[in-house]
């Protein structure tokens, strides 16, 4: 007998694949994993020996959550559920059981080939019947409703860079599909897909990748991402600077989650989880940073430039810290965790509240975690993102403009979005008043995610012999296509709850 499933391609389309063409995918996938799917970046904290995790069930926590900043390639598939007890009955039979959790993720012995991830948005546990209230008003609204918060432009206009699939509370779900090889994530998203059928369609798809060579472990302006994470207490041991965080401050119901007891048994072990596609235009920021940068006496002018970029950031792109290494970059304090995230911007002889001479105020570093300047753990995240979008062509180099869209796959995982993602964004990065306490009372925008609605940005501080002057940032060189906040429950709650027949 022939038969077909279906497989959804891409917005809103479905086409059948053969059974054949399945059953060869599958054979792909089975197998032993010989190299780490994860890449090892020098200059970023190594994962956790099992040895070292205490007191927290990682074999309960989906993987993404507490490793997720070195995937070598990553694919984003968001969908809307048409069939919610068909769904609800291959999630339990087929794709539970592969849920990759945080124990998996590492070894490379028990790595799958493709690790898989699972999230819901609020209109997504609706759909399947879960009416729970999480607690979470960001959550519950979804990223749309929230646009105007966030500092994005008006995504209702005409004009608007938001993906049409944000734009509403459409999407119900994504998958995250982890993997080093594109053949073997091709393979799981068509199993994944045909085994859902007609009970979903795929809305949207991203991908996401580690640059080549050199540029591995690296944004899309060039600057070493993933250095500086918070570290969650019982998951392996803290190195120097690093921030020593309750476990509930990523994970709903752990210690350190005030909102615990309002919040449904189930949820305990999940994370929320804030995605945003953010758009770099990369020709466009070196063009700036050339242009702008101020002069610097005993500094060529491609060594004035490389510090303007840095101070704008706040690290070097080696990974190096402005604050310990204020006017020239230094590759092998990029590349040491045991010493580039020790720092807290005070130095003796100089006033937190006035120096910005090693680094600016405004620095997107500086303004999402303020060390010294204000001790905040209730508002740290996971970041978990992975650059996406081709490298930038000659073409787009020589015209200094972006023709072609890549920026950064950004996620992050918190307890709460209104004291993590939303906190740090809207509070802190679009705040042109924060740092408080400081002699300049109007530090700026974040000179990197800072958003305004559209509108202009300035930031202080960023002259290293003039800290009086302000800069103008001309555009937003990160631009917003918008994304959605999701749900990221624990395995068992995945299986004893959400698909309990
Ligand atoms: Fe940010 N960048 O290249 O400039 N980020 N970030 N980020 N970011 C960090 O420590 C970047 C974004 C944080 O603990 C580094 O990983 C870009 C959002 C936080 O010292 C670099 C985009 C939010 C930290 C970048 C982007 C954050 C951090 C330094 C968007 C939250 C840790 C390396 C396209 C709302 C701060 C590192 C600390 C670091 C960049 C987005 C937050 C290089 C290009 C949306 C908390």
């Amino acid at each position: 007998m022939r038969f077909a499933v279906f497989l959804a391609l891409g917005a809103g389309c479905a086409a059948a694949v053969p059974a054949h063409d399945v059953l060869s995918q599958t054979s792909l996938l089975k197998g032993k994993r010989k190299m780490n799917l994860l890449q090892e970046v020098p200059g970023l904290v190594p994962l956790p020996s099992a040895a070292k995790v205490a007191g927290l069930d990682t074999n309960n926590i989906q993987g993404d959550i507490l490793v997720g900043m070195k995937k070598k390639q990553e694919r984003f598939i968001f969908w809307t559920i048409n069939d919610p007890a068909r769904f609800k009955s291959t999630l339990r039979a087929f794709i539970v059981p592969q849920i990759t959790s945080v124990q998996q993720l590492l070894s490379t012995t028990t790595q799958p080939l493709v690790a898989l991830n699972v999230a819901f948005s609020q209109t997504g546990l609706q759909a399947l019947n879960i009416t729970d209230n999480l607690s979470d008003a960001a959550f519950s609204r979804g990223q749309f409703a929230d646009a105007n918060a966030l500092g994005d432009p008006d995504p209702t206009k005409n004009g608007t860079a938001w993906v049409d699939a944000f734009r509403g509370t459409n999407i119900h779900g994504v998958f995250l599909l982890a993997s080093d090889n594109a053949t073997l994530l091709d393979a799981q998203e068509v199993v994944v897909n045909s085994s859902m059928g007609s009970a979903i369609s795929v809305v949207y798809t991203l991908q996401g990748s580690i640059r080549p060579g050199p540029q591995a472990g690296h944004e899309a302006f060039g600057y070493l991402d993933g250095v500086s994470q918070p570290h969650v207490d019982g998951f392996g041991t803290a190195f120097p600077g690093q921030q020593t965080i309750d476990p509930g401050v990523i994970l709903v119901g752990e210690q350190g989650d005030s909102l615990s007891a309002k919040r449904p048994a189930w949820t305990t072990d999940g994370s929320f989880l804030a995605f945003r596609q953010l758009k770099q235009l990369v020709p466009e920021w070196n063009k700036f940073i050339a242009s702008s940068a101020p002069g610097v006496p005993g500094l060529t002018h491609a060594q004035s430039v490389a510090l303007h970029g840095a101070r704008l950031v706040g690290r070097w792109k080696s990974g190096a810290p402005v604050d310990l290494s204020p006017l020239v970059d230094n590759a092998t304090l990029g590349a040491d965790p045991t010493l580039n995230n020790n720092f807290d911007y005070t130095h003796q002889g100089f006033d937190l509240s006035s120096d910005q001479s090693h680094c600016p105020f405004a620095s997107h570093v500086r303004k999402t975690r303020p060390r010294a300047d204000l001790d905040a753990a209730p508002n740290s995240i996971i970041r978990a993102g992975i650059p996406y979008g081709p490298e930038v062509t000659d073409d787009e180099l020589t015209s200094a403009t972006s023709t072609l869209d890549r920026g950064l796959a950004f996620v992050s995982y918190q307890s709460q979005i209104a004291k993590g993602f939303r906190f740090i964004q809207a509070s802190w990065a679009n705040n042109e008043k924060f740092s408080f306490g400081k002699n300049d009372t109007t530090p700026g925008f974040d000179a990197v995610i800072g958003a305004n609605r559209g509108g202009q940005r300035f930031m202080s501080g960023y002259d290293i012999n003039d800290a009086s002057k302000d800069l103008s940032l001309l555009t937003d060189f990160v631009v917003s296509k918008g994304g959605e906040y999701f749900f990221s429950p624990s395995i068992s709650a995945l299986r004893d709850f959400i698909t309990a027949p």
